[in-house]
């Protein structure tokens, strides 16, 4: 709250700057009453900014762009601040009848939260963090499955194929909800010829609270989640891993270049888009919805996860704030079995996004 607060008192004191001038050269100096406005504006938008720069944002002040460059975009947002205003003086007038007084005070405080965001988002934007490289010794995969007997038996093979030829050491670990077509059962057989655990779970409990249980028992300094079911191409294994030692979180992607959704109606693919807009303003994340990620361990040390969210790989991006890389994936659709995922999907996932919107705004506020 404290960036907010002092936000605050720049903009109170650009007001008295504002006034100051306006009365200076319309009385003592004799200009017309718009021009002296225009200097008190410009004045204020400059004093206010050197006090942002100094106090408000110190710490972000040594950016890229330099201090010439902060003080245009600072100049930029403040005038489209103006603009925006009027208009809602405007709006809120003329539309909805609402006084005149009252109308501007809610134009101010919609300018007010637009320069803040804007300029903490954009002027005054963090540096990206610069992950250190780093070698990585081994990866812990979480698979959740339910009925997913026929499925788990291919993946787990075609997994330690691609890992061992590309010499990552890894394990996986499957954590079965006591599925009735006793895929925890041919998990376990899996156990003679790869290293695997298996967790089994009394059970549906659910997709994000699975992947958690499963971090818990992880080995692994990366730790990465699969679905069984084969949409997710155990190709992209290698270059998930490998981007690993630059980044703290990589994602399958179907929409970076190179990636790309197999056999999908129209109607599917337009709600998958609606879903991805829908979180757009929360990461980096251009494929929003993918369930096929990997993350460095520590990533996990901040952000408490909802067992009960819907998407825990943006729950994950979104909370962590983790250096992202999109890797390319051509998503399938499963091979066997169906989705264990009913009907209320898309609400599931705007109640998940309120939560993740609420975290976000809150976390902005702190900064
Ligand atoms: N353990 C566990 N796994 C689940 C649960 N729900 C789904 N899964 C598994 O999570 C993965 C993703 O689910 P899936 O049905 O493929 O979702 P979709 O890809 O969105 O259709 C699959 O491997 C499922 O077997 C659950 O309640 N518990
Ligand atoms: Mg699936």
């Amino acid at each position: 709250m404290k960036r907010f607060l002092k936000f605050a008192t720049v903009g109170a004191s650009g007001i008295f700057v504002n006034e100051g001038l306006l009365w200076f050269f319309t009385e003592i100096v004799g200009f017309f009453y718009l021009v002296s406005s225009v200097i008190g504006i410009e004045v204020s938008i400059i004093t206010n900014f050197i006090l942002n720069e100094l106090w408000t944002f110190r710490d972000r002040s040594k950016g890229k762009g330099g201090i010439f460059g902060r003080g245009v975009k600072f100049n930029v947002v403040s005038v489209a601040g103006l603009v925006i205003n009027i208009s809602v003086l405007y709006f809120c007038t003329t539309f909805l009848g609402i006084y005149y007084l009252i109308s501007n005070l809610i134009g101010i405080c919609c300018t007010f939260l637009w320069n803040y965001f804007v300029n903490l988002g954009w002027t005054w934007k963090a540096e990206e963090k610069e992950g250190k490289t780093r070698k990585i010794k081994m990866v812990s995969i979480v698979i959740p499955t339910y009925n997913e007997k026929e499925n788990i038996q291919k993946l787990i093979p075609m997994i330690f194929q691609v890992l061992r030829k590309n010499r990552i050491k890894g394990e996986v670990i499957v954590v079965d909800d006591n599925s009735p077509d006793k895929t925890g059962k041919a998990a376990e057989q899996l156990k003679k010829r790869f290293p695997v655990k298996v967790v089994h779970r009394k059970g549906k409990l659910g997709l994000s609270s699975a992947v958690i249980e499963g971090f818990k028992i992880a080995k692994g300094d990366v730790l990465g989640v699969m679905d069984a079911d084969l949409s997710h191409p155990v190709e992209a294994l290698p270059e998930m891993v490998k981007s690993l030692e630059k980044y703290e979180m990589t994602v399958g992607s179907r929409h970076v270049p190179g990636g790309g959704i197999e056999r999908w109606p129209l109607h599917r693919r337009a709600l998958s888009k609606s879903a991805i807009l829908m979180a757009k303003p929360l990461t980096s994340l251009k494929d929003t919805t993918s369930g096929y990620f990997m993350i460095r361990r520590e990533v996990l040390e901040g952000p408490e996860l909802n067992p009960k969210g819907f998407k825990i790989c943006l729950e994950i991006a979104v909370k962590s704030g983790a250096k992202l890389k999109e890797v390319p994936i051509i998503f399938r659709d499963r091979a066997h079995g169906e989705s264990k995922l009913g009907g209320n999907v898309m609400w599931d996932y705007i109640v998940h996004l309120k939560d993740l919107y609420k975290f976000k705004i809150k976390k902005k506020l702190h900064e």
